[in-house]
């Protein structure tokens, strides 16, 4: 009996206390409240971004986000009200109510009135799934998740691909539809500030689209946990004009750039000689392994290593030298055995792949 007494006697005391903070916080003046608000402020300001649900830049992150305003004004009104009706009966008139009354308040409320509120938002919620969920007739762009990295292929008029990797471009005004499928265990695409999120399940193939609006470079991410290095697998979407997407398309289908300066050119001997020919392709070299990233114009990506890294000179020989220390578990060698001299020389021909 003593230890039950005992905790029944703390949490009694605990709740007075709390109930004394309470009062405490009512009593304090507008700047001492203040300084509790403004980092609580500062947490919340950090959701403005590149990667933000709450900074929509596309017309389904758009649609997301009106849903999500509804659903927590909607909540928050529903919580005043009980709130208020709470107080009401409690407090300001605490009588018993009529059996009538009675009755009335949990037909209404409690079947009536929800059954009316969740069929009104379950009508207006349904029919913003079927745009996303659709790979539409225009462009089309298969995204295949891999550990831990991502393999994207346009697909042109002809039905021909183009290849690249760990970035997306897309079109600004336009809805391209993403084609999507893993490789080895499931996946999630997500763009946050572009839209919703959809699984990519292996031997099961899944769609998604987007209709960005705006200009800018958007950061995705993998958001389903697919093992040691999941945090370390995201991506650049880059949202460009229609007509600058094209002329990155075409760039994008010719082969490798010729290295021209000396230190490119001992690099592609070293990319030769070390055999990374066999899990990457270069077009236009004898380079076409199929293991990891297309490299061709790895160059004139925006990030390196699904997402982790820039692109100078200095990050590709970073990613070579230590490629299981940046990414664990990684499906590549770290080539930390290379002399300084082979490193920057590979290093300065990837750079040159724009
Ligand atoms: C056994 C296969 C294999 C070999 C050999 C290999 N790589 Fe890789 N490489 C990969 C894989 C897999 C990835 C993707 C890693 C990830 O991000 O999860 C990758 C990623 C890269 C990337 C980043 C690409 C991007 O899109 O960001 C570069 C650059 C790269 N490798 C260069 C090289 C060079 C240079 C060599 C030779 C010195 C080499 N690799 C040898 C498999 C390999
Ligand atoms: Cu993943």
């Amino acid at each position: 009996m003593y230890p039950i007494f005992t905790i029944v006697h703390r949490t009694r005391r605990s709740f007075l206390s709390l109930g004394r903070t309470a009062l405490h916080w009512c009593k304090w003046t507008f700047r001492r409240r203040a300084w509790f608000i403004l980092p609580a402020l500062f947490l919340v300001s950090a959701c403005e971004g590149r990667q933000s649900v709450l900074d929509p830049s596309g017309a389904d992150a758009r649609r997301l986000y009106d849903l999500a305003l509804v659903l927590f004004v909607g909540a928050a009104v529903l919580w005043l009200l009980v709130g208020g009706l709470f107080v009401y009966v409690t407090r300001i008139n605490p009588r018993a109510m009529s059996r009538r009354a009675a009755e009335a308040l949990i037909i209404g409320g409690g079947v009536i009135f929800p059954v009316v509120l969740l069929g009104g938002l379950l009508i207006y919620s349904l029919p913003l799934m079927s745009a996303q969920r659709s790979a539409p007739d225009g462009m089309r762009i298969h995204v295949t998740a891999e550990q831990w990295w991502w393999r994207v292929e346009y697909e042109l008029p002809d039905g021909s691909r183009v290849t690249s990797a760990n970035e997306l471009r897309l079109p600004v005004g336009q809805r391209t539809g993403l084609v999507l499928n893993a490789q080895n265990v499931i996946h999630a695409l997500w763009i946050p500030a572009l839209g919703g999120k959809a699984d990519m399940i292996p031997g099961r193939e899944t769609y998604l689209s987007f209709l960005p609006e705006k200009v800018g470079i958007f950061r995705g991410q993998c958001a389903e946990f697919c093992g040691a290095s999941h945090a370390l697998m995201a991506f650049e979407a880059v949202t460009m004009t229609p007509d600058a997407f094209a002329e990155w398309l075409d760039a994008q289908a010719k082969d490798a750039l010729v290295p021209e300066t000396p230190a490119a050119i001992r690099g592609a001997e070293v990319f030769a000689r070390e055999g990374c020919g066999a899990c990457h392709t270069v077009r236009g070299t004898p380079a076409t392994g199929l293991v990891g990233p297309d490299l061709t114009h790895v160059g004139g990506r925006v990030s390196l290593g699904a997402g982790i890294l820039g692109v100078t000179i200095d990050d590709f020989a970073n990613w070579l030298g230590h490629t299981d220390a940046l990414k664990p578990e990684v499906d590549m060698p770290t080539y930390d055995f290379l002399s300084q001299d082979d490193l920057i020389a590979l290093a300065a021909y990837l750079e040159g792949l724009k």
